[in-house]
């Protein structure tokens, strides 16, 4: 079989029901929802973290973010350690098997230079180290938060450039689409990751023009997405213009839920963020409750999976790894590499899940789904917030918002659920090496 290209487009804070094909009634994806039509929508994704940099480790190196050492936000400061050469990345994977591989847009894995992407097996990148930039003049003003001068953070394999004006969205699929236009017939591999729709809530007016009826936080976020989603567009068309598409895996997600932080509002408000939804699900970014790790996922690859598929079953960020190296033909050793486990067979047959339990940590929170059954420990509903019992059960097919608590209707496997959560966070941090 012929080696196929493969494409991450990754998103930055997308809620699980803010794509049309996941029931969004104010946002307009008409380039996602095609995508997902010819091939394959998950509807059970989990990102491995509810924040940007562990969830981001785990996609790359295919482990849990404890064992990559990434566990918190990574500081935006140059020089901010991060993501060790000692993890190695779906991209060093890929290039030591005969790809190109190439990132453009935010990498959030570490700014010194043994953490940079091509330290980690990124042939080019062109993009920005820390987690947030303006979308026009690519400066974190963010860390003064945290008593630091703002910082440019725009980078060409390891130069500082500058793109003064151009919005992020657009700077990302133009290059994105360049890449894919002057590959010749080697595989390559390309990470696309927007930080649309992250905050500062920045969109071309023409973009803000297709939304003229919504309130103004949905509306902004609207014009961000229909970016994102007008770029997707043109990766897709590149695609097919050189022949590419059916050979080519299209992995489509976000890092994690939607942000609550009042910094969202460029209004002065100081009030909750609801701009980005989460549809029916409880919890938003930085929540272990679903709201913060469950994603919109689809996957296209013409060539071997059929079109037009919803699949329910249990995939997690750190499948992409053994799922993209399977297909490139160079499977991994599983049991001693990486916790993921290759979802080829679930996406190409309908096979089972190949995860009998899933489990997240993040800031004092614990989480384990185990078939049907979420439980989370010290729950939180956003940064700030926490959740009303610090022990949690869900029914997540009866009860996908996770509003009824069962815990106490079901004493012991509460009690086995959380004692195999609190042996499993036991061993990563043992295991963690940075
Ligand atoms: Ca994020």
């Amino acid at each position: 079989m012929k080696k196929p290209n493969f494409i991450i487009v990754y998103c930055d804070d997308l809620g699980y029901g803010d794509l049309g094909c996941y029931g969004s009634e104010t946002a307009k994806t008409p380039n996602l929802d095609m995508l997902a039509e010819e091939g394959i929508r998950f509807t059970h994704w989990y990102s491995n973290s509810p924040v940007c940099s562990p969830s981001r480790a785990s996609l790359l190196t295919g482990c849990y973010p404890a064992r990559t050492g990434v566990d918190q936000i990574i500081a935006g400061n140059r020089g901010a350690a991060g993501l060790t050469k000692r993890h190695r990345t779906l991209a060093a994977r890929l290039q030591s098997n005969g790809y190109r591989t190439a990132l453009f847009g935010k990498w959030h894995l570490g700014s010194q230079a043994e953490n940079l992407p091509n330290a980690h097996g990124f042939d080019e990148f062109l993009g920005f180290h820390s987690g947030v930039i303006d979308y026009y003049s690519h400066i974190n003003y963010w860390i003064q938060r945290k008593g630091m001068d703002p910082v440019h953070d725009l980078w060409n394999n390891g130069k500082e450039m500058w793109s003064n004006g151009r919005y992020m969205t657009n700077l990302i699929t133009d290059n994105a689409c360049d890449y894919i236009r002057s590959q010749a017939d080697d595989p390559f591999f390309l990470y696309v990751a927007y930080n649309a729709p992250h905050f500062p809530m920045h969109a071309p007016k023409e973009y803000l023009d297709r939304f003229p009826d919504l309130p103004p936080d949905r509306r902004i976020m609207a014009a961000m997405i229909a970016a994102v989603d007008d770029g997707v567009g043109s990766i897709i068309e590149t695609l097919k213009a050189s022949g590419k598409y059916e050979d080519t895996v299209i992995f489509f997600s976000s890092d994690n839920g939607p942000s609550t932080e009042a910094r969202n509002w460029l209004d002065g408000k100081e009030d909750l963020y609801y701009g980005g939804s989460a549809g029916k699900l409880t919890g938003h970014k930085a929540s272990l409750f679903e709201g913060g790790i469950r994603e919109p996922a689809i996957m296209s690859y013409p060539n071997h999976i059929a079109g037009g598929q919803v699949s329910d079953k249990i995939g997690v960020m750190m499948d992409i790894v053994p799922t993209f190296m399977e297909w490139a033909g160079a499977p991994l050793a599983h049991e001693s590499e990486v916790d993921g486990r290759s979802v080829a067979a679930m996406a190409a047959v309908d096979a089972d899940s190949p995860h009998d339990k899933v489990y997240w940590e993040y800031d004092g929170q614990l989480a384990v789904r185990q078939g049907k059954w979420k439980l989370v420990l010290n729950g939180k509903l956003d940064f700030d917030r926490t959740a009303k019992a610090s022990v949690h059960l869900s029914d997540i097919e009866l009860d996908p918002g996770e509003k009824v608590n069962l815990a106490e209707r079901n004493p012991e496997l509460t009690l086995q659920m959380a004692n195999d959560v609190k042996a499993w966070y036991e061993e990563m941090t043992a295991a963690q090496t940075k």
